[in-house]
């Protein structure tokens, strides 16, 4: 029987035009069919799928529309909305898992996350699996596709200001968000990462020391300061030849068995208390492989294992 005390919420956010490509407003149907739903009940989870979120209707006060925005109106009336559902979720308890859509919409759901968290108190570190930073500003960015923009949203910097409409926003200090298998960068998104010192892992350090010392260390950071995490997971975080149905493809990404790692170990931690996958887009999928290793990832996130080996703690960390 599911246990009433481990609750996961199911949420839709069919929204394609924060990226460039369309079909991600696909991507809750492929994970639905992918058995998500399915894999978190065989885990004894109590599962509530909330649906999919309607499209909103468009603001009525859109405000002026900051230039190098790609679809600014239409993202706005999202992000609104989902921090909104983001909130009231999170409120109730249960672990909220937005099922993407492009990346824009984390702008709302970890916005909202992030008012509940800290009503209680407890810093929210947020996770960026991705291949890429997202840390692009109107100012910087090279193609006004705001699904690249949504980790600099979060953490405060400006040009999107009224995105939230009348939400309250919360900004993410950079020293709580970890940028974790990037290896795409666009050269002003450089400096400002840079600039404002967000603690990254590439993928030369995941060659250089391994998944598994480098997320402890990150899990290390969370408890000491009696924290909660957020995943972000985009799914272009893996390599290609593992996960196709993505629109920004970049070579070089985290093999099958790094990402596992990753979840399993974020799992025995007990810190994840919300997360996201996005750019999932089933119109370039090779018949729902990336779907389920989406869904597989997500078991080992909530404890799928063969074995009951709990993580031992003798691995060695670089220094820093
Ligand atoms: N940096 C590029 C841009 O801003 C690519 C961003 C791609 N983003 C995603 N999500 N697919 O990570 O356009
Ligand atoms: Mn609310
Ligand atoms: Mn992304
Ligand atoms: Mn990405």
């Amino acid at each position: 029987p599911p246990d009433p005390n481990r609750r996961v919420a199911l949420l839709g956010v069919p929204i394609e035009i924060g990226a460039g490509l369309r079909g991600t407003l696909m991507g809750p149907a492929a994970l639905r069919t992918a058995g998500i739903g399915r894999v978190l009940e065989q885990l004894r989870i109590t599962v509530e799928d909330h649906g999919d979120m309607a499209r909103p209707p468009p603001c009525r006060d859109a405000g002026p529309t900051p230039a190098n925005a790609n679809y600014y109106d239409e993202v706005k009336s999202w992000v609104g909305a989902i921090s909104a559902r983001a909130h009231e979720l999170a409120r109730s308890g249960a672990v909220p898992l937005f099922m993407g859509g492009d990346h824009s919409l984390s702008m709302g759901s970890v916005n909202g996350v992030a008012r509940y968290w800290q009503t209680q108190g407890r810093p929210l570190f947020v996770l960026w699996f991705d291949a890429h930073a997202d840390y692009n500003t109107p100012a910087t960015t090279l193609s006004a596709n705001m699904h690249g923009m949504s980790a600099a949203f979060l953490c405060g910097e400006p040009g999107l200001d009224a995105l939230l409409g009348d939400e309250p926003r919360v900004s993410i200090p950079p020293d709580r968000l970890d940028l974790f298998g990037i290896r795409s960068i666009d050269p002003l998104e450089k400096e400002l990462v840079r600039a404002r010192a967000i603690p990254v892992v590439d993928m030369r350090a995941i060659d250089e020391f391994g998944v598994g010392v480098l997320i402890r260390r990150l899990i290390d950071r969370v408890r000491a300061a009696n924290g909660v995490l957020h995943l972000s997971f985009d799914v272009d975080v893996l390599d290609p030849a593992v996960a196709p149905g993505v629109g920004t493809t970049v070579p070089g990404g985290a093999t099958y068995r790094e990402a596992h790692l990753v979840m399993e170990l974020l799992h025995d931690s007990g810190l994840v208390r919300s997360l996201d996958v996005v750019e999932l887009n089933p119109f370039l999928d090779e018949r729902g492989r990336t779907a389920r290793v989406a869904v597989e990832l997500i078991g080992s996130l909530f404890g799928m294992q063969i074995s009951d080996r709990v993580t031992p703690s003798n691995a060695l960390l670089p220094e820093g």
